[in-house]
């Protein structure tokens, strides 16, 4: 019984991740624009694993506002909860509030429900870069990058990547850093996040929803950072509107 448990789970996993070494679309980071576009590709038939350098993916969900653990969605992304089956209250006009936990977990059972295979505490330590166009992603155990371990990392290869890795936009910075290449944002650069400003933020994170490189997508916190726009706090419709749009300009392109 010892050796079945052991086997079955290493069988299990490393089939999982060699079907994962090659996929049509990576995403870096499992926040709630990850995991809602990992979900809108996974249903259309797309190949798609997700990364997550946390041992429960759900970025910034899970603890709402200051650990009050309730977010507000607008109507304008109700239709994404629906699609998600997440339970939501009317609160005042076009505002909803909805228990966050419950949004974490459901957004991350339907993503991978839907076909998307979703591995934790795995960082994205770099990208692959064939003929100036991102078509990978380089990861690592998140413990070998905690402990300053010198391990070498494996890769996966990709059509698309997506950096869905939040406030700090590791992959878009990552790429900038090492391939002197100009981004498409205003200053060719990674712009970095403003303080907080809810209104202009939601709007931005859609419109700053594109992508920056041949190969590199980003959704989210990191659409708005490399961008140079303004972070919201803790509502969520741009999160999602983002990861639903990243989706569709992804399978548009494919
Ligand atoms: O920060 P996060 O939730 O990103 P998001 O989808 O949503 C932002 C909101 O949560 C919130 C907000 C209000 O709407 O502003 O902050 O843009 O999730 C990003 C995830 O990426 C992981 C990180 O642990 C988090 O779960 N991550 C970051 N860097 C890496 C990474 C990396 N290098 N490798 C793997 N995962």
């Amino acid at each position: 019984m010892e050796q079945i448990v052991s086997t079955g789970i290493i069988d299990a996993f490393f089939k999982k991740l060699k079907e994962s070494l090659s996929v049509d679309v990576a995403i870096g980071g499992g926040g709630p624009s990850g995991l809602v576009a990992a979900y809108f590709l996974a249903k259309k038939g797309i190949k798609v694993s997700l990364y997550e350098r946390k041992l429960s993916p759900g970025g910034g969900i899970w603890g709402g506002a200051m650990m009050f653990n309730e977010i507000i969605v607008q109507k304008e992304a109700i239709h994404i909860l629906d699609e998600f089956g997440i339970d939501y209250k009317h609160y005042t006009d076009v505002y909803y509030t909805v228990d966050s936990v419950h949004a974490a977990s459901a957004l991350i059972y339907h993503a991978s429900k839907a076909g998307a295979e979703i591995f934790n505490c795995i960082s994205i330590e770099d990208v692959v870069f064939h003929n100036n166009k991102v078509s990978g992603l380089v990861i690592n155990w998140a413990p070998v990058h905690q402990e300053h371990l010198h391990v070498d990392p494996l890769v996966i290869m990709a059509k698309a990547v997506i950096d869905a890795t939040g406030h700090d936009c590791e992959i878009a910075r990552t790429v900038e850093r090492k391939n002197n290449i100009r981004l498409n944002t205003e200053t060719g650069t990674v712009m970095g996040e403003r303080s907080l400003s809810v209104e202009e933020a939601e709007g931005t994170t859609i419109e700053n929803t594109k992508e920056i490189y041949p190969g590199l997508f980003v959704t989210g916190m990191a659409a708005n950072g490399v961008s140079g726009s303004y972070r919201m706090g803790p509502i969520f419709g741009g999160m999602l509107l983002s990861g639903e749009k990243v989706a569709k300009l992804i399978a548009d392109q494919l």
